[in-house]
């Protein structure tokens, strides 16, 4: 009886409640619309509206109605001739572009014109925008809900978005997928980029090759911690996993419905550890080998054989077929040739199609399988490596290290897709806070990546439209975890939507951050583990007017920073931060953001150590490497020092193969006792201490100039600290000479190329 009363109370609750539509969301569209205008008033969305769609785009309507049905609990009608509201899609063939799309909401209805479903889709995609966040996690069921009165006119900057995820290095669920590729869709993005074999796993069912899936799917342990650690450690457990072919229909038939084409990569001729430990006879040694357990680039490659061709070709035809799209990635990238140069069949091969060299049977390899995937009504996309040797007639580059490739062989009329390890690598770290999870190394913000102009200025006007867009790469090597995708892809994918999709003129990176914020809420709402480094602080120590400063900044400016320098108060109850403040000694300045209720990001920590170069003035031949300029050549004697586990923070400075020559003005005359710096030393990342460091001054006693040159100690450790013992000599000036280490021995990562030195503050005492 009384359960009952209560039972009515709640439904007569609900329906007072439920009578009341939303308020409208002001809507912050990512990625932002060519054309956007707001206009007064709401079209209110309930249960009897009526639903319109051309025949073309009736399943966009049907997603649609399918959404709302999941969302608010009920779907609309269709062609409800009674209802007063509608909603209709209408197929527009004055559209020009194939993606484009209008949307126009007004009060009695919405309306979505497109020349395609694509089109149409989009459109859903922006409208899905206007609904309040709370929806995605269907917590407005039976609602009414108001949609912002506007008119939107929209189509994409480029035709390839794409977002790319390595499940060989770590494997992910059919679910995960699922989840990622419905975030693309959700962005307009129209591409993803499925990693699906490497050298420590092949993840795609081949019938053909049952030990495909008992053999090369599995590694008999991991690398734990990072692979510059020494000594390096492994868990001791079996890892692995694959699609079956039934999983990768559902998922391609999941993204089709999304229109999101997916394109699959088998590796070759390098990353093929995995597929050699299964099959021997596909490498050159034909010895045993096991499935990679730890990171890298390995030696062990397809050998040229009649054998290896055979194998991938029937590899490719179950692929193929499961992949409805025009492209088939074939690798290409980081093939080293030290076992095509010790084998006979190899050097027999380069004689007999009279071919250069190892490179040029790599461009033999390349535009034979290239020939095969064309024969099959297919098209190649290969990593930049394909350009080595000759690039093959038809394919696609993919351009990773840097733009380089992308200008070549868009200057040879081939089609090009950017993803340059400086913008598109979201395995790299996205924050310099010491908290963030472990990474590959590098540095990437979101600024950064929403800086890109996927066009490189090499191209001429004609050139241009060999690009075709741009790609964010999320290699697992480090990330473990779904939560740990999200957070490494989100929200730089974001920043890569708006890039692919936007008008440059129409970008802003602080109304983007502002839109972000918003955007936010729908990660929340549908449980996506995003970086949130909005509300992060950004701090320099700078001279101003002969003074050495804090200066700080966040990207959301509305929000107010508080900060102390006093170790035992706590930042909430401390100063505001209006101004730099000046530095008078050692100081550790602490600050975090607030709004009006509570602390929003993380603390930020900056550790200033006065020394005797500090504000002195300083000049550094040549200039750090563009992707590692840190806070530039002040950096190196701003009383800052690098982080010990990242040279990808704004302390160190980055030179590739070059010799570096510094020289320390001081204002007067100054004693000196020691001068010490640090080297990074992360032979993974091509990173190596330099074999000896000098100096020379000008004794100011007896005007002489002295030289000392120290030879660095090699050791297993990822800093590699020096100070040259001076005992008081006075001067003016220091030089300092770092000469590079030179190129990588055989046998390490990166062999034969010039290695990296990364360099620390110079602290002078
Ligand atoms: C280079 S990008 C690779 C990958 C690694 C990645 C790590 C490319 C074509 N090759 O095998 O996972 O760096 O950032």
């Amino acid at each position: 009886m009384r359960s009952t009363f209560f039972f009515k109370i709640i439904i007569f609750l609900c329906l007072i409640s439920c009578s009341k539509p939303q308020p409208p969301v002001r809507p912050h569209i990512i990625p932002i619309p060519n054309e956007f205008s707001m206009n007064e008033g709401v079209f209110v969305l309930d249960n009897k509206v009526s639903l319109h769609a051309d025949e073309d785009l009736v399943a966009v309507a049907e997603f649609f109605n399918k959404y709302l049905k999941e969302k608010l609990g009920y779907s609309l009608k269709l062609r409800d001739k009674s209802s007063t509201k509608t909603i209709n899609f209408i197929r527009d063939t004055q559209i020009e572009n194939d993606e484009g799309y209008e949307l126009i909401i007004d009060s009695s209805s919405i309306t979505i014109k497109a020349k395609t479903k694509k089109g149409a889709f989009y459109a859903f995609q922006t409208l899905r925008q206007f609904f309040p966040p709370s929806m995605e996690n269907s917590m407005l069921l039976n609602s009414e809900i108001s949609l912002q009165n506007a008119v939107i006119k929209d189509a994409p900057r480029f035709v390839y978005r794409g977002m790319h995820l390595d499940v060989s290095r770590h494997f992910f669920s059919v679910a995960f997928i699922k989840k990622y590729i419905d975030l693309l869709s959700q962005l307009k993005m129209n591409t993803f980029h499925w990693h699906l074999t490497d050298d420590q796993g092949w993840r795609i069912e081949i019938k053909k090759y049952p030990k495909l899936q008992e053999v090369a799917a599995f590694r008999e342990e991991t690398l734990i911690g990072h692979y510059n650690d020494f000594p390096q450690q492994f868990d001791g457990k079996k890892y692995g996993g694959f699609y079956t072919q039934e999983e990768v229909k559902d998922i391609v038939q999941y993204a089709a419905e999304r229109y999101i084409t997916v394109i699959p990569e088998i590796e070759m001729p390098g990353h093929a550890q995995a597929a050699i430990a299964a099959y021997p006879e596909l490498g050159c040694t034909r010895k045993n080998i096991n499935v990679a357990t730890k990171w890298g680039v390995f030696e062990d490659i397809y050998c040229p054989t009649e054998e290896t061709f055979t194998f991938l070709e029937n590899v490719l035809d179950e692929v193929m077929p499961l992949f409805p799209g025009k492209y088939i990635h074939i690798g290409g990238d980081e093939a080293p040739k030290t076992r095509w140069k010790a084998c006979e069949h190899c050097q027999e091969l380069i004689q007999k199609e009279n071919l250069e060299d190892e490179h040029g049977l790599q461009s033999y390899f390349i535009a034979r399988m290239e020939k095969y995937i064309n024969s099959k009504g297919k098209e190649i996309i290969g990593w930049d490596e394909i350009l080595e040797g000759g690039l093959a007639p038809n394919a696609t580059v993919m351009s990773w290290r840097g733009v380089n490739g992308a200008v070549e062989a868009a200057k040879s009329g081939h089609n090009v897709i950017l993803t340059p390890t400086s913008h598109c690598y979201f395995d790299y770290y996205q924050s310099d806070n010491a908290n963030e999870p472990l990474a590959i190394g590098g540095y990437l913000p979101l600024e950064k990546v929403y800086s890109f102009n996927p066009i490189p200025k090499e191209l001429t006007k004609a050139q241009e439209k060999y690009v075709l867009g741009a790609q964010g790469n999320v290699w697992t090597e480090y990330i473990t975890s779904p939560e740990h995708v999200e957070y490494m892809a989100f929200p730089r994918a974001i920043a890569m939507a708006e890039v692919t999709w936007s008008n440059p003129f129409k970008r802003d990176y602080q109304d983007f951050a502002y839109r972000l914020s918003h955007f936010h809420k729908r990660l929340d709402a549908q449980n996506v583990n995003y970086a949130n480094h909005l509300y992060e602080i950004e701090g320099e120590i700078v001279k101003k007017d002969q003074q050495m400063v804090f200066d700080l900044q966040t990207i959301i400016r509305d929000k107010t920073i508080r900060y102390t320098t006093d170790e035992t108060s706590p930042i909430i109850s401390s100063s505001i931060y209006t101004q730099p403040i000046p530095i008078e000694k050692s100081t550790i300045l602490k600050a975090a953001v607030f709004d009006e209720k509570e602390k929003l990001g993380r603390d930020f920590t900056l550790t200033f150590n006065s020394h005797k170069a500090v504000g002195a003035t300083i000049s550094l031949q040549p200039k750090p490497s563009k992707a590692y300029a840190g806070s530039g050549k002040e950096g190196l004697i701003n009383g800052i020092s690098g982080s010990d586990t990242r040279y990808g923070d704004k302390e160190w400075l980055g030179f590739l193969g070059k010799d570096v020559t510094i020289i320390i003005e001081f204002d007067n005359p100054t004693e000196i006792n020691t001068i010490s710096t640090r080297f990074y030393n992360a032979n993974g990342q091509w990173i190596y201490a330099p074999k000896e460091i000098g100096i020379s001054y000008v004794n100011a006693e007896d005007d002489r100039t002295l030289h000392q040159i120290n030879q660095l100690q090699q050791k297993d450790s990822t800093l590699i600290p020096h100070t040259f013992q001076l005992n008081g000599i006075t001067t003016k000036y220091i030089e300092i000479f770092i000469p590079n280490y030179g190129t990588i021995p055989e046998g390490r990562q990166g062999a034969g190329n010039k290695a990296w030195t990364f360099l620390d503050e110079i602290i002078v005492r």
